[in-house]
This record gives C-alpha cells, sequence and structure tokens, in this order.
C-alpha cells in the first residue's frame, strides 16, 4: 500500500511541469494613421489608438497581444502589473480572478437590474463594465503565445487545434471623407477615395476586393438617410452578383419602423442584419415583425450581444441568430473558444467582430477562428484601413490572399514584434493629441458642430 501511494507520488513529481514565470509586462501605447470614416458614432480621428502588451517570462521568452488603446486602457494595465508579475503563465483562472479584484467596483445598472456591456452608448472600447474582461483578455492572449512559444506549438493547438488553415474575412465597407489619415508631415496617402455615395462605396468595394480577393462584404451604416444606404446594398448586389454575401449594419440607430422598412426591400439581398435596432428586446421584437412579414433575415449582433450574460435572453427572445463574437471583448482566446461551443448548442451562427487594429490582433483572430468549428461566416477585419508604415510585427502586414489570412504555423501566434517599428508606433503616440477614441468629438470638428449621437437615429 505505501509502496504504491509512493510510487504515485514519485508519479507526480516526476511529471510535474515547471511554472512559465512572468517577471515583466511592458506596454506601449501607439498611435496609427486611420481614414475618415464614418459610422452611426460619428468620424474615426486621423489616429487609433492601441496598446501592445508584451509579456516577459524568467526565461526570456517574450508572449505578445494587442488591445484597445490611449491613456484609460494604458492606466487599466498598469493597476494590474502586480497580479502579472511574478504569476505563472499557465495559471489562467487565478490572473482573471487577480484582474477582476482589481476592477470591482461601481458598475453601471442596465434597465433590466443587469450590468449594462452593450455598446449601444458606446464607441466599443470605451465601456467602463467591459474594462476587466478586455483588460484579461490581452493577458491571456499574451499568456497563451508565451505557452506556445515555451512548447513550439501554435496557440490555435492550444485551443484545441485548428479546424482550418485559412480564415475569411469581409470587405468592411465605410461611408468616407476624402483623406488617407494621419496629419500634417504625416498625413497619408487615400487609397480609396472619398465614398459618400452608393457608386463611391461600390467603387471602394472594388478596390478592396482587387488588393486582397475579398468574397464578401459588411457596409457600416447608420450615417446617411436609410434609402441611400438601401441603395447602396442593391449597387452592391448589382455589382457584385448574388454570389457575394453582405451585411449591413447601422450600429443600432434605426428605429423599428425603419429596420422593418430596410428588411422589407432588403430581404433576399442579405446574409444578415447586424444590430439594426438597439437592445435584445428591440431585436426580438424585429425579429417577430419580419416573421410575420414574410422577410425574416438572420440577426447579428456585437452591440446589443456583448457578453456570456446576454446570452440567455437573447436565444428567449430570439433577439440574434449570429453573435459577433470578439477575443477582445469576450474575455479572451479561451472565451471563444467556449462560445463557439454554445452557439452549437443553441444553433446560433458565430462571427466576429473588428475595430481599427494590427497584425497582432489579425493573426490572434486568426488562430481563434481557426480553432473555432462553429464559425459559420467570413470575420470582420478594418485592417485593410491600416497602412504598413502603421504595423509593428516583423516583416510587416499581415498578408490577405483570397479574402483570407493563412494562419501562422510557427510557435505562439507566430508572429513577433519589430522593435523599431513598435518605437515608431509609440513616438507617434507621443507626438499626436488623441487620447482615447472620440467619434463625436471629430464629427463636430469636422463636419457638424452641433452633431450628436441618436438612438435611434433614423
Ligand atoms: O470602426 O466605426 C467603427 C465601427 O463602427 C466599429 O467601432 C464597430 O465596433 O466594427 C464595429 C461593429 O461591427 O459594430
Ligand atoms: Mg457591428
Amino acid at each position: 500500500m505505501s509502496d504504491k501511494s509512493d510510487r504515485l507520488e514519485f508519479n507526480l513529481h516526476s511529471r510535474r511541469r515547471s511554472p512559465i514565470r512572468i517577471v515583466a509586462l511592458k506596454l506601449t501605447p501607439v498611435a496609427i494613421a486611420d481614414p475618415p470614416l464614418r459610422s452611426s458614432y460619428g468620424l474615426h480621428a486621423p489616429y487609433a489608438l492601441r496598446t501592445i502588451i508584451e509579456l516577459r517570462s524568467e526565461d526570456g521568452l517574450v508572449g505578445i497581444a494587442e488591445a484597445h488603446g490611449g491613456e484609460k486602457a494604458l492606466a487599466d494595465f498598469e493597476r494590474v502589473r502586480g497580479v502579472v508579475e511574478g504569476a505563472d503563465a499557465y495559471a489562467l483562472g487565478k490572473l482573471a480572478r487577480g484582474v477582476d479584484d482589481i476592477f470591482l467596483g461601481p458598475r453601471l445598472v442596465g434597465a433590466n437590474g443587469t450590468v449594462d456591456r452593450s455598446q449601444t452608448h458606446y464607441v466599443p472600447g470605451e465601456n467602463p463594465n467591459d474594462v476587466p474582461l478586455r483588460i484579461y483578455a490581452a493577458l491571456e492572449t499574451a499568456a497563451l503565445d508565451l505557452i506556445g512559444r515555451a512548447h513550439g506549438v501554435p496557440v490555435s493547438d492550444l485551443l484545441g487545434g485548428r479546424v482550418r488553415d485559412e480564415v475569411p474575412f469581409a470587405a468592411y465597407l465605410f461611408y468616407k471623407h476624402a483623406g488617407g489619415g494621419g496629419e500634417g508631415d504625416d498625413e497619408r496617402e487615400d487609397e480609396y477615395g472619398e465614398a459618400m455615395t452608393p457608386d463611391g462605396i461600390v467603387a471602394q468595394a472594388a478596390a478592396m476586393t482587387r488588393r486582397y480577393g475579398f468574397q464578401s462584404y459588411k457596409l457600416k451604416a447608420g450615417v446617411l438617410p436609410p434609402e441611400v444606404e438601401v441603395e447602396t446594398i442593391l449597387a452592391l448586389y448589382d455589382a457584385f452578383g448574388p454570389r457575394a454575401p453582405q451585411r449591413i449594419d447601422p450600429n443600432s440607430v434605426w428605429s423599428h419602423e425603419t429596420a422593418v422598412d430596410v428588411a422589407t426591400r432588403l430581404y433576399g439581398k442579405l446574409e444578415y442584419l447586424e444590430d439594426p435596432v438597439a437592445g435584445l428586446d428591440g431585436m426580438g421584437r424585429l425579429h417577430d415583425a419580419m416573421r410575420e412579414n414574410g422577410t425574416p433575415i438572420p440577426l447579428a449582433s456585437n452591440v446589443a450581444v456583448t457578453h456570456f450574460g446576454d446570452v440567455p435572453e437573447m436565444v428567449r427572445r430570439k433577439s440574434a441568430q449570429i453573435i459577433l463574437g470578439d477575443h477582445h471583448y469576450w474575455g479572451g482566446p479561451r472565451a471563444m473558444a467556449q462560445l463557439g461551443r454554445l452557439c452549437e448548442t443553441f444553433g446560433i451562427g458565430l462571427s466576429m467582430h473588428s475595430n481599427s487594429h494590427l497584425g497582432i490582433s489579425l493573426v490572434a483572430m486568426a488562430h481563434v477562428a481557426a480553432a473555432t468549428s462553429r464559425l459559420t461566416y467570413a470575420c470582420d477585419t478594418h485592417y485593410p484601413w491600416q497602412a504598413d508604415e502603421d504595423e509593428v510585427i516583423e516583416g510587416g502586414r499581415v498578408p490577405i490572399v483570397d479574402g483570407a489570412v493563412r494562419v501562422p504555423t510557427g510557435p505562439g501566434l507566430g508572429v513577433t514584434i519589430d522593435q523599431d517599428r513598435l518605437a515608431r508606433g509609440r513616438e507617434r503616440y507621443e507626438r499626436v493629441p488623441y487620447r482615447k477614441r472620440d467619434d463625436t468629438a471629430e464629427m463636430r470638428k469636422h463636419v457638424d458642430p452641433a452633431w450628436k449621437r441618436l438612438v435611434p437615429a433614423w
């Protein structure tokens, strides 16, 4: 008996892994040129902000991630330094709890008594109730990169193994003013030109397709009167034909009546309708109305549905048939794998949401998508709107070929940071006056001094 337990103890000891001790958290804020894109949140500033995270292990390995940016993000990441430095990269549950403990504090409470994490009234990345999840998500991504590097395996393997080697992305079309982003001496070439009309958007889609080979299209809407946006979709349909799936996303600023009317006019032309109206209840009512009218277009969401707590009500109300998940918001790559399972359980479709980002985020999305069997639609990406000049990874931009990103096969995320490029991103950040995403301020500065975001607006 004692022999056996000795043996057991010996086995346990001999198999014990060594921790991957994180000894340093390095945070680098960067500014990246961004063209004057319009959405219902307002106007993009000449620069978008990101934070680059590096976790150094005691063995000198470095795990990386990319997250939302600006002054507040940086201060939030600083707050968790104490739980990150000294932590074991494998101990993700402990890390999550440590982050949560730091951020427990006043919460905004929604009408139904729950915490409001929706993006109905916030530009993505600015909802204070998201903070712990967003901070943890970035740390988990960097920790998985570190673990992958330590074992010589890709992050997609750590997530259960890839079911696809290439991840399809959609062309993300925006109404846009003239200009390529950046300011002063740093003003960038306007690759796609102004696009404030249906023809302008068709030209933008054609140019993006030529360059990247996209095979599906998403129009950011809620900007022009709905009849013009409907006309834009019809023009895209004429130009690219029924075999190129399309989506339209006004970020919740249509009224119920407008959304019903748009659904009637675009029935049969859309792959899905994304966040046409605000809230889980509003989306559920729209679903019912479309069914009654015989125009049942599937609803997708990344504004009304932003976290696991939304799913029960979403399923009950049939508020969305597709979730646009995002590892940056849902709590990291592992949360996305869990979301995939949940979607499978309820027969819900899954795709991915995106905000302005660089290549580290793009490859992280690709690993997550590669390991998610449930992924049913091409993912969103803002990547075509960013320039090589702003990229921080070695070798420059991640290629998008035939509308897809090939998932890196190297250890971890499979990309590394070019420290010179990163230093330039940081200098750019120091130089520019922007410290948070504020699309309303930009709108007032450049388009209409009295502009205010209304929900609903149309
Ligand atoms: O970049 O203006 C934008 C988008 O509106 C973005 O912030 C949204 O989060 O891409 C997003 C979406 O699908 O809602
Ligand atoms: Mg959306």
